[in-house]
């Protein structure tokens, strides 16, 4: 529930232009920050990438998050991650490239991208409240096979402030479906992360290009300086 002595809206100054957002129909979704992603011995690093790329993105979603809390504001954590017999995972995820270890496979961090295992736990650092839903999504998109939009639609939200982790793959594809189903994203740039910086910034500017074909782009500084401010 939103705090009454806090600001109920705030303008965002936001690319391709500013955005005026009521905080009550707006819900911070944080994408896949898990250790499996974020963490050495995880899935990101058996496909070989160096996942201290990532790290940047934690202080400004802890920023955030903070604030939205305070605020009252809805918090969805998302975490991508397959059922233990493998039923939810299709061969065709399972089975693509040459990674150091598959999906299932046992790992450090348990088995690799597996609900339950320590790997697909949500980062300490920005670890849900009992309070926060948590979406498990067997795809890239937070919308593919789970209850998001059933979720969004019981607390009545119209717009998303994205952040979380990979810019280009998890946090553009949710964009890209909450886009379709009609409702504004403001991805935040500093609050997204990518193993190759250059996917990150052309996938923050693919999001805002044309006019915001597929939402905003703010970053962390705008977001806190927009729910501080009331505009109503
Ligand atoms: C990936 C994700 N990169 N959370 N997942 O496989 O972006």
């Amino acid at each position: 529930m939103l705090n009454a002595s806090k600001p109920t809206s705030g303008t965002i100054v936001a690319e391709p232009e500013p955005i005026k957002l009521d905080w009550s129909t707006t819900a911070l979704v944080i994408i896949d920050m898990q250790r499996d992603f974020m963490e050495p011995g995880g899935f990101g690093e058996t496909l070989g990438n160096d996942v201290s790329q990532l790290a940047r993105a934690v202080k400004p979603i802890a920023a955030v998050l903070a604030r939205a809390r305070d605020t009252g504001m809805l918090v969805v954590h998302t975490r991508e991650g397959h059922l233990p017999d493998l039923s939810d995972a299709p061969p065709a995820k399972v089975e693509r490239g040459a990674p150091s270890l598959r999906i299932g496979d046992p790992g450090p961090m348990g088995r690799i991208l597996i609900r339950g295992e320590a790997g697909h736990d949500i980062i300490p650092e920005l670890y849900p409240l009992d309070s926060e839903i948590v979406i498990d999504k067997p795809g890239k998109g937070a919308f593919y096979a789970t209850e998001l939009t059933d979720v969004l639609e019981k607390y009545g939200i119209e717009n998303l402030l994205v952040c979380g982790v990979t810019t280009e793959v998890c946090v553009n594809t949710t964009v890209r479906e909450a886009n379709d189903r009609g409702y504004r994203c403001v991805v935040m740039s500093d609050g997204c992360a990518s193993y190759f910086p250059e996917f990150h910034e052309m996938g923050l500017k693919m999001i805002k290009a044309q006019g915001g074909i597929f939402g905003w782009v703010a970053d962390s500084a705008a977001v806190l300086e927009a729910m501080k401010t009331s505009t109503t």
